[in-house]
């Protein structure tokens, strides 16, 4: 049992440890990009990550792109008079020179319109990013727990996915 588990932890390692390396487009950073894992038949599914700007100009991420969904547009997710909206941005979002966008749940984030198979927790979800100024860059996004709040670093949560693979 510990053997098993010792090696479900290096698959997932193995696993997580790209999708979670940094990415860079010019000077801007990429990191903790994850999505959460969606229940079968979901309508729709999220996309978090960070953008970290280490230049001096301010940039904007104006798209995002995936084979993953029929549609993946940016969204802007508010919540007015106790209600919770989302609407696109359409115009993209700034990243001022030495600033950093989060998308995160209950903010910004990428929202995968009718996905073409769900979002399973442990494998990975590929995007391209699309900034006014740094160009064009691909990523991937690990995938969460449904109900994750962020993306998973404790690699425990992998087991029970990779288990069937370590025996
Ligand atoms: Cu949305």
């Amino acid at each position: 049992m510990i053997k098993r588990i010792a090696l479900s932890l290096l698959f997932a390692a193995s696993l997580a440890a790209p999708a979670l390396a940094d990415v860079t487009a010019g000077p801007l950073l990429i990191s903790e990009a994850w999505a959460r894992a969606t229940p079968p038949g979901a309508r729709v599914g999220g996309g978090y990550l960070t953008v970290k700007n280490t230049g001096s100009e301010p940039d904007t991420l104006v798209a995002v792109a995936s084979p993953v969904a029929e549609k993946t547009e940016l969204h802007l997710m508010k919540t007015e008079d106790g209600v919770m909206t989302m609407r696109p941005a359409a115009e993209g979002v700034e990243i001022p020179a030495g600033g950093t966008l989060t998308l995160e749940p209950g903010g910004y984030h990428v929202m995968f319109i009718r996905p073409k198979a769900p979002f399973v927790q442990g494998e990975s979800v590929p995007l391209t990013l699309t900034f006014a100024k740094a160009g064009s860059v691909d990523i991937t996004l690990t995938v969460s727990p449904i109900g994750a709040a962020g993306p998973a670093t404790d690699h425990s949560m992998h087991n029970m996915h990779h288990e069937g693979a370590a025996k």
